[in-house]
This record gives structure tokens, sequence and C-alpha cells, in this order.
């Protein structure tokens, strides 16, 4: 018999919308975006502005197009882009810097420590004719592949002081800041405080199908606005999308702590499995990185056996799986996918 239903827990982009998105989408107003006349763009826009802090908002199809024109916007051609060798921008965004803008990546390790303003000081280029110019910092917030880990704003705060001192400009991913902020118990926009753009995604733990948004000066955003169109991300009557989003923004911000506690749950009982090895203490919002080695099972057996039992999760590099905790896996869900992980490891060490 095949499976039913998989419990999905590859990432939080895999949540679908909610009935109440539905019902928006389906009675949104709209316009054609690129005059600038779609009323629900330019609702969930300006709503997302108020949410940062920022004077104005830039809906766009994707994440990954969020921050490109966010770097597009900040830096010119030949410029050098400071990131954590981690970051999302540098491991996953297809060099877009380089493709898109001629823009050089300066990757700095554990730029998010608390103890990295050294290397990030050391980063910086002095004024020279041999160096490229440094122009912006990118932080991401929370971390993804550091297991979804929160930056204290009191971090951010010292790294933003910096940039701003060498006449530096912080950009923040923060594609799940919504799960930083629940974390922190503060208002998202007192962590987007220490960056003057920062972009968020809908389409993750909040559930709206598509779409991210861009937020920063009214300056920036006009350039922004530009550098979108020129990557072909200018959407017609995208206020189909853009109302799902708002409806995100109202529904979805304050339920990702049960998404939270359900990531702590399964990482307890991962770390009860011999062979598993995770370090509890990362394991802050939705995010669960574990170690598979000592299960004697490569990545790839891993992560079949636990599809043939209905138990999606990814492979993470090297002997690293990611799993995440989102609104469509419930707390028997995670009990299910750790009697389906228990029994997979249990077989091989047998
Ligand atoms: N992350 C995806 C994959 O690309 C890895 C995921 O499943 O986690 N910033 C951060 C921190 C992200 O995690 C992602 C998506 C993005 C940017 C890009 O967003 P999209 O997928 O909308 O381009």
């Amino acid at each position: 018999m095949g499976i039913e239903r998989f419990i999905d827990l590859r990432s939080d982009t895999v949540t679908v919308p909610t009935p109440q998105m539905r019902e928006a989408m389906a009675t949104a107003a709209v316009g054609d975006d690129v005059y600038g006349e779609d009323p629900t763009v330019n609702e969930l826009e300006a709503r997302s502005a108020e949410l940062m802090g920022k004077e104005a908002g830039l809906f766009l199809p994707s994440g990954t197009m969020a921050n490109q024109v966010a770097i597009l916007a900040h830096t010119d051609r030949g410029d050098e882009v400071i990131v954590d060798s981690e970051s999302h921008i540098f491991y996953y965004e297809l060099a877009a810097p380089a493709v898109a803008g001629g823009v050089q990546l300066h990757p700095v390790p554990a730029l998010h420590s608390p103890t990295a303003l050294d290397r990030l000081t050391a980063a910086i280029r002095p004024q020279s004719l041999l160096f490229p110019r440094t122009k912006l910092i990118c932080l991401e917030n929370t971390h993804n592949r550091l297991g979804g880990t929160v930056t204290p704003p009191t971090v951010m705060e010292a790294i933003y002081t910096t940039a701003h001192d060498h006449g530096l400009v912080v950009h923040l991913d923060g594609a799940r800041i919504f799960n930083a902020a629940v974390y922190l118990g503060l208002p998202a926009r007192e962590i987007a405080r220490w960056s003057d753009s920062v972009m968020f995604c809908l389409s993750k733990g909040l559930a709206a199908p598509v779409g991210s948004v861009l937020t920063g000066s009214r300056s920036f955003i006009d350039r922004a606005r530009k550098y979108r169109k020129l990557l072909g991300g200018g959407m017609r009557q995208a206020g189909i999308l853009a109302a799902a989003g708002l409806v995100a923004l109202e529904t979805m911000i304050d339920r990702l702590s049960e998404d939270h506690a359900n990531a702590k749950h399964l990482a307890e009982g991962l770390a009860k499995i011999a062979g598993i090895k995770l370090d509890l203490n990362t394991v802050q919002t939705n995010i669960v990185i574990c170690d598979i080695e000592k299960t004697g099972l490569n990545p790839d057996e891993f992560i079949s056996g636990l599809k043939a039992n209905g138990v999606l999760a990814n492979s993470f590099g090297g002997n690293l799986i990611r799993f995440i905790a989102h609104k469509d896996v419930k707390r028997a869900d995670i009990e299910q996918a750790l009697e389906v992980i228990r029994s997979v490891v249990a077989r091989k060490t047998r």
C-alpha cells in the first residue's frame, strides 16, 4: 500500500495557504503593480514597512530575489560585500551577486558570533588602489545553516555600529525574522532596527504561497524597484498574492511558537536515539539539524529510509540532516516521525 500523506519536514517553504488566505486571494482588489496601481500590494508594502520600522517596502516573488535586489541597490559594480561564510546569500544563491551585479562576496566565518567584531573589521578593506571597496555587510536572522539560531539584537547592534563607523551599510536577510522575534519576545522592528534594509519571507513559516518583502528607506526602495524590474520581478495583478501575504502577517506570526515547541520536541526525541548527535542549545526556533554519522547510515540511506516510511527530511551536507517544523505538521506527526526515525536507525544497528 502506498503512503497516503507524507510528514514533510524538508522545509517550512512547503506550507500551503490557509482557507482564509485563499478567500482573501479570490476577492483581492488588484491593479497593475508595475504602474504602482495595485492597492493590495501597496497595502502589503506599507504594512511590512511599518512592521520593520522602515520608510517603505517592495513586494518581490522570492527571498532570493529580495536579497539580490538589495545587494544591487546598495552597491556598485566592483564593490565587495561581507557575508557570513554559512549564509544563505553565500551558500545558496548561485553566485548571483557576481552574475547579476559584478559584486564580490567576502565570506567571514562565524560573522554572527559575539566575538566576530575583530574578524569583521579585518575584512573591511582599507582605501587603496589595490583593493575593491567594501560597501555592504549582510546578516541573517534567524540563521538557516546554523540551525535556525537567533542572533541577539545586541550583537547586531555592535555589527551595525561598526559598519556605520566605516561608512558601510547593513542588509538583513530576515527570511525568518518573525521566528527570531517570537523567540526573543520582541517586535520584529527591534531586530530590524540594526539594519539599513531587511527582507522577510511570507512563504516560509507564515505559509503564504509566494513572496517576500524588502524594506528600507524611501530612496533605497525607489532604487530597488528599478532593480526588481531589471531582474524580471515586476509583477502585474500581484495583489492576488499580496492578499495572502497580508493574511499571513495578521494571523500567522504568533502561532510560530507552536512550530518552535514542535522542533524542540523533535530535537529532544532525536537526541535520545543512539548514533544521532545534536546540540539542543541550537534548537531555538523551527529548525533542527543533527549529525547521523554514528548511526552507520549515510545521508542518502537515512533520507530514503525515512521516505519509504512516510517522512521527508533534507540532507544538509556531510552527515547533517535538517528537519523544519511548520504549521502543516502537528505534534502527532512529530511523534510519528520520531517513531519512523527510531525504527530506521534500529534496523541498521541491529
Ligand atoms: N531557504 C530554503 C532553501 O533555499 C535552503 C530553505 O528551505 O530553507 N534566506 C534564507 C535564510 C533562506 O532560508 C531562504 C530559503 C532564502 C533566503 C531564499 O528564499 P526563496 O526560497 O524564497 O528564494
